[in-house]
């Protein structure tokens, strides 16, 4: 029988790139995210191309009766998930603290904390059951040095972090792995999103460098997650060659 591995925001990024490389290993794959056009398309390419099968949960994650409903619906064939990657997540602007859009913090932190929360607790316990599982929670390098106009998503990643390592007390002795992994600059829709569909200074972020593309975190997730059953990565840091931190970048003119 296939592995099943749920992805959060699957309908770009990080975890489209994810759900390619889990669907090449012969993953069953659960896709997640609100646009649904891009969930169908998804599907269909992953069952074509890999001859395995995809779930689809077209759901808001800051909604929790929505994540609670999505998970515990799920049919038979999805209904033991081996990997949770807690991926979908955004930020939203890039202005000083004081000067902060607070729908914008209320959006990250319902994102970025509030969501990750109510998926991991319900899969957690599903992941009880069998006595085994896998989580791996998307953090960023921003969870660990903060930087100008980072604020609350910043502090969302720090919390990402914190609760990674609570994860791993509270679920010991259930047999379930947790990781976390931090990337820098990955070139998706992030910035977009940020900096709200403005294109070109979405674009300046990654000019002069080559950033990360959501395939290389993908490998290093399937590559935590493919390791014996006895070994948890704990962390792993992955940034662009020429970005040192969040502080510290190299560019070419
Ligand atoms: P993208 O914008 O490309 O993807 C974000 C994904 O999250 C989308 O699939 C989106 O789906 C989903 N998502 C956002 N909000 C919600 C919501 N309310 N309900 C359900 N799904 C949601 O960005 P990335 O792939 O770069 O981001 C993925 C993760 O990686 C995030 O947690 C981000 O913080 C983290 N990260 C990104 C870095 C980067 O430089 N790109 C660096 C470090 C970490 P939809 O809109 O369809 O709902
Ligand atoms: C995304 C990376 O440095 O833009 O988490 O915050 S950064």
């Amino acid at each position: 029988m296939n592995k099943c591995v749920l992805i959060t925001g699957a309908t770009s990024g990080i975890g489209e790139a994810t759900a390619r490389v889990f669907a090449e290993e012969k993953y069953n794959v659960i896709i997640t995210g609100r646009r649904s056009e891009r969930l169908k398309a998804l599907k269909a390419e992953l069952e074509r191309e890999f001859g395995i099968r995809v779930h689809i949960l077209c759901f808001d994650i800051r909604d929790r009766s929505s994540c609670e409903a999505a998970v515990e619906t799920l049919s038979e064939e999805f209904k033991e998930i081996d990997v949770l990657v807690n991926n979908a997540g955004l930020a939203l602007g890039r202005d000083l603290f004081h000067e902060c859009d607070t729908n914008d913090w209320n959006i990250m932190i319902d994102t970025n904390i509030k969501g990750l929360l109510y998926i991991s607790r319900v899969v957690a316990n599903m992941m009880i059951r069998q006595g085994r599982g896998h989580i791996v929670n998307i953090g960023s390098i921003a969870g660990m040095e903060p930087y100008q106009g980072g604020n609350v998503y910043c502090a969302s990643k720090h919390a990402v972090h914190g609760l990674t390592e609570c994860m791993r007390i509270d679920l010991l002795g259930h047999g379930i792995r947790v990781t976390e992994i931090c990337p820098g600059m990955v070139e998706t829709e992030f910035s977009v999103v940020r900096f709200k569909g403005n294109q070109q200074k979405a674009d300046e972020v990654y000019a002069g460098l080559e950033p990360l593309h959501g395939e290389d975190i993908a490998e290093a997730i399937i590559w935590a997650v493919s390791l014996p059953e006895h070994v948890n990565i704990n962390q792993i840091t992955i940034t662009p060659t020429a970005q040192a931190n969040s502080l510290y970048k190299v560019t070419k003119q």
